[in-house]
């Protein structure tokens, strides 16, 4: 029997694994899987760690997220078609669920899958070497909770470790005087800590929005952000001056590309992340910055140059968890020999063409399209429940404006499933005001609220 090794549990991951196990439900003959995951429990970013830098195996953290981190976009863009929220929760709940909501239903989906025991946790993949004599690859791991370093034989592997948590750093100017202290979004973890603090965040994209957002929200004094090509340009609340290019620092002042300065006490890098995979060896390594359709992948998943081999969840993310259902299913059946793979030089002609069409992409409302359209053309290909992507795209469009009017009040809209047609329920709490975002507060109804 083949087998297949899946690096990583995050929902990329957890996706794969429920492919499979759809097919094994109608009957199908699916080869041996063996899913290496290198931290105790499965979720990916979801899966909340309080630890930064190295974790307590010596492995780099993985994880980026944060506390009281709330979905940055509506739950109804994400739903999986084959598992809904409202199967999970037996209730209507908010369209903007908190990271333990959102760890809950991901999880609730693959338990009822009863895939867990395919998963070897605290097992970090530590090199991939694929041996065209054999047709086979070589995967060498680490079992930390053993001790015990050894490596298998796949005839597949899918590569579904993310690239959210990798840092890209960059250094400017009196960094090495400043008397603050200077971290990446990666290691930020609680927005209390800058709490009556002045915050500079360098970045204008989904995390100087996010981080910038916490600290307003937990009470930091001022926050500056600053940008390098393009302002976020939300009405930020009054002390929140969005400034142009950092220039550089000294121990306690920064100075923008428009000639003004600031004091500012912590300095937050919110610069994006890195594809970063030092596993994998050099012919097999994706290499690419963060974007909707990196080269190399045959309809965004297939290596091309060893179609054994399948990358997850790589692109740039308007649309997360059907996003990569989509394509596990896709891979699922390539696998499984249903999906004809065409020659290399079609695959690589066809990547080409729409990794061009991407550099023409000139709006949010194209780019969104884009990946929209190239969802569909991979459900099309396969069983994967069909659901309206059109109104998705819709989802999308209505988040950005709700932001633009509102950017502390965005959370507060909700939207209807395009799954099962019915309206999310407004959440009990202003997002502003909601400073407990445990699983249990969010899931309270009004009756027992007003018990408490
Ligand atoms: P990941 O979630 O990164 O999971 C990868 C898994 O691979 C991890 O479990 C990791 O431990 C494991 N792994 C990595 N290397 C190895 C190795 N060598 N050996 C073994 N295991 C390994 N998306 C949304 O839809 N909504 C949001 O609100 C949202 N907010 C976000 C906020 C932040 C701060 C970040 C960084 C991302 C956010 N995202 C959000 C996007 C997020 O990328 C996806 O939701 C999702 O987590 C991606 O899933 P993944 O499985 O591809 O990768
Ligand atoms: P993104 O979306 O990749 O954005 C990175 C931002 O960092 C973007 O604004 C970049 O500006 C900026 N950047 C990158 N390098 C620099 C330097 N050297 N100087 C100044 N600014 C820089 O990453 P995010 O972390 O915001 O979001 C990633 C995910 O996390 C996302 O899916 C969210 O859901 C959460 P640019 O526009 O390139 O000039």
């Amino acid at each position: 029997m083949d087998r297949i090794a899946i690096i990583g549990a995050g929902p990329s991951g957890m996706a794969q694994l429920r492919a499979f196990q759809s097919a094994k439900a109608k009957g199908l003959q699916v080869p041996e899987i063996v899913c290496f995951e290198k931290q105790n429990d499965w979720g990916g970013l979801w899966n909340y760690t309080w630890r930064t830098g190295i974790d307590e195996h010596g492995e780099p953290v993985h994880g980026s997220m944060y506390r009281y981190l709330w979905s940055n976009g509506p739950k109804e863009a994400l739903e999986f078609a084959d598992y809904t929220f409202d199967e999970h929760f037996k209730k209507p709940i908010a369209s903007y669920p908190p990271r333990a909501v959102l760890w809950d239903y991901i999880q609730g989906r693959a338990e009822k899958a009863q895939v867990k025991d395919l998963v070897r946790f605290n097992t970090a993949v530590q090199h991939i070497h694929y041996d065209d004599a054999t047709q086979k690859f070589t995967v060498d791991v680490e079992d930390y909770a053993q001790q015990r370093h050894y490596s298998e034989q796949f005839d597949y592997v899918v590569v579904a470790s993310g690239h959210f948590s990798t840092p890209r750093v960059p250094v400017y100017e009196g960094f090495d005087q400043f008397h603050g202290r200077i971290l990446h979004a990666h290691d930020f973890r609680d927005a209390l800590e800058f709490k009556g603090k002045s915050v500079l965040l360098v970045g204008s994209s989904y995390s100087a929005e996010d981080i910038g957002s916490q600290c307003y929200k937990y009470g930091a004094k001022q926050i500056y952000s600053c940008y390098r090509s393009k302002a976020m340009g939300f009405k930020w609340p009054k002390n929140w001056s969005e400034k142009p290019q950092l220039l550089r620092v000294d121990e306690n002042t920064a100075y923008f590309g428009d000639g003004t300065s600031a004091k500012i006490d912590a300095i937050i890098l919110c610069t994006g992340y890195l594809h970063h995979f030092p596993f994998i060896e050099d012919g097999l390594r994706l290499r690419t910055h963060n974007c909707l359709y990196p080269l190399g992948l045959y309809q965004g998943v297939v290596w091309e140059k060893n179609p054994r081999l399948f990358y997850l969840g790589m692109q740039d993310q308007w649309y997360t968890f059907n996003m990569f259902d989509a394509q596990a299913w896709f891979v699922r059946d390539v696998i499984l020999g249903k999906i004809a793979l065409p020659s290399i030089d079609e695959m690589q002609s066809h990547t080409q063409t729409l990794h061009e069409k991407e550099q023409r992409l000139m709006s949010d409302e194209q780019s969104a399209r884009f990946q929209g359209d190239y969802i569909k053309r991979l459900i099309a290909q396969t069983d994967y429940p069909s659901f309206n992507i059109d109104a998705v795209h819709d989802i999308f469009m209505q988040w950005k404006k709700h932001k633009k009017e509102n950017i502390m009040g965005f959370r507060d809209k909700v939207y209807r499933s395009v799954m099962t047609g019915k309206m999310a329920k407004p959440h009990h709490t202003p997002w502003l005001y909601a400073l407990d975002d445990s699983l249990e507060s969010y899931l309270e109804d009004e009756a027992q609220r007003e018990a408490m």
